[in-house]
């Protein structure tokens, strides 16, 4: 049923092979740069998603459970070749996906696919273990010293705006860690979740370690997956209300959750700010990837010196994007994903009218004359002179999309900043380094880019605070996530 990239049809993979799914449901994948479809996808069941989650604890107990760590590792540094050997098939799949630039997802999504693999291989073959001498009562001694055991069975539910990207970032410490997954990627993106199973066939990983599941999340593959007995932890990213659904679920049985969700994240632009560089970073964290990057900016914050000219130099540059499919000349801006989300981002263009704003660019859906008229594409925009209060500053929009507003004083804009219930970055643009290293602690949000956006390493702590997050991910953090430690304490 799969050899390639793009496939016209996909079925779920369960315990090393592709089937189809036994609820006899199927539903279509939309390309969001035209709006035709492109796959038929079949929807899991009840019943498949108890496959999935029985092959995956049966796993644990397999092959897969008595490695040891350095073969474990062996096998998930094989993996990352493995896909870094058919790049060209992912950057296929992801790109009739999601409709993203092939730049985009050539230097960002699926180099990250491989170093998911490679980074968590590393961490865990050099992982330490603490130690501790403790005196006795009868005047002896005794050893303690902690083991970290796999979870077991972890469900990963992931989003789709990038898709290789983020369920990896989830897979990969899972597995390093020894655990099983069960993954149902987003509706909307399929191709690459299912494209992995093939590879991790090829490198050898053993058959039920990773399974994928299609489907819906309400009362479909999500729901029957979060809600599995058999589950033991569930690492999700999404929108926040997702999030509340997912926990309510996780509760029967107490499972683990780990959360990665929404935000509306500000960037602060004070009057020192090399204004190049300020206007650089912005443009792309507002508007790549079509502003669908949980970690993009939607409220930009700019001292008042410099206001005037930072607004008119980001409208500049926001009218010279270049919106087009993956392959357009020049483009620097693809499609939204799909339709609906379009409407809902849509929404947010008419609102911010109607609550007064001034349209500093854009505000509408673009014509092209071509088939990318059928397709999702939105233009790039602009807002000022909204209320602090307005939906448009306080609810996160996903889209290509800024409310710029001027400050005065660092506690004013430290204030401001933080008056938003998420919490997840920002971005602070400054020459001034004593500045930039006092203001970044007071921001309530758990990653503080300084004169950056989007740099990452894959062994810092990644999450949000507030609506934005439940737990870290990344580095050691993941591997707290993804393991249960036991302490062995021995009577010398
Ligand atoms: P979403 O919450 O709609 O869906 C995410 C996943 O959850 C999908 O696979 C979906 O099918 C599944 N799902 C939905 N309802 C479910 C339920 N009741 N039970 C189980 N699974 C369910 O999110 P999305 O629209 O795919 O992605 C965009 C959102 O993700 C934005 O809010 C964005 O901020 C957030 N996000 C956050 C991060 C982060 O790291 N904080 C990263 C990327 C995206
Ligand atoms: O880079 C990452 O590890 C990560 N979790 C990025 C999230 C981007 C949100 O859309």
């Amino acid at each position: 049923m799969l050899q390639q990239p793009i496939l016209p049809e996909h079925g779920l993979f369960i315990d090393g092979a592709y089937v189809p799914a036994t609820s006899g449901r199927t539903f279509q994948k939309i390309s969001p740069v035209s709006g035709r479809v492109i796959a038929t996808v079949h929807e899991a069941g009840r019943d498949d998603v108890d496959r999935a989650v029985r092959a995956a604890k049966a796993a644990l107990s397999g092959p897969w459970g008595k490695m040891s760590v350095a073969e474990r590792a062996g096998l998930l540094q094989d993996l990352s070749q493995a896909i870094n050997a058919r790049f060209d098939d992912f950057l296929e799949a992801e790109i009739a996906d999601t409709g993203k630039p092939r730049s985009l997802a050539r230097l960002v999504d699926i180099p990250r696919g491989g170093a998911n693999f490679a980074t968590f291989a590393d961490m865990i073959k050099n992982l330490g273990a603490e130690f501790f001498e403790t005196a006795t009562p009868d005047g002896g001694r005794a050893i303690n010293y902690g083991v970290h055991r796999p979870k077991g069975v972890i469900a990963v539910i992931s989003p789709w705006n990038l898709p290789l990207l983020l369920m990896t970032w989830k897979v990969g410490p899972a597995l390093a860690c020894g655990n099983t997954v069960v993954v149902k990627p987003s509706e909307i993106t399929p191709h690459t979740a299912t494209l992995l199973g093939e590879v991790m066939n090829a490198v050898g990983i053993p058959k039920g370690v990773y399974n994928v599941i299609h489907g819906f999340g309400p009362n479909s593959a999500g729901e029957f997956l979060t809600q599995h007995p058999l589950v033991d932890g569930i690492t999700f990213t999404g929108e926040t209300r997702t999030g509340e659904a997912i926990m309510k679920q996780a509760a029967i049985g107490l499972r683990d959750i780990s959360f990665e969700l929404g935000g509306k994240n500000a960037a602060i632009v004070f009057a020192d700010a090399d204004l190049d560089k300020a206007v650089a970073g912005t443009m792309q964290s507002v508007f790549s990837n079509c502003g669908q990057v949980c970690l993009g900016t939607e409220r930009v914050y700019v001292e008042r010196p410099v206001y005037e000219e930072f607004v008119s130099r980001l409208k500049g540059a926001a009218e010279g994007l270049v919106l087009g499919g993956p392959d357009t000349q020049g483009v620097s801006m693809g499609p939204l994903v799909s339709e609906e989300h379009r409407d809902k981002v849509l929404s947010y263009y008419r609102l911010a009218e109607e609550e007064g704003a001034t349209v500093v660019t854009g505000g509408g859906v673009p014509q092209f004359g071509d088939e990318r008229d059928g397709g999702f594409f939105i233009q790039p925009t602009i807002w000022t002179d909204l209320a602090d209060t307005s939906p448009i500053i306080r609810e996160e929009i996903f889209g290509p999309c800024c409310h710029i507003r001027p400050f005065d004083s660092e506690e004013e804009v430290i204030a401001l900043a933080n008056d938003s219930d998420y919490g997840l970055c920002s971005a602070i643009w400054t020459e001034n380094l004593s500045r930039a290293h006092r203001v970044a602690p007071q921001i309530e949000v758990g990653l503080v880019w300084v004169n950056s956006w989007f740099l990452r390493d894959l062994r810092t702590a990644f999450g949000g605070s507030k609506k934005s997050g439940i737990g870290r991910e990344g580095g050691e953090h993941s591997l707290e996530f993804y393991t249960e430690r036991a302490n062995i304490c021995v009577k010398l």
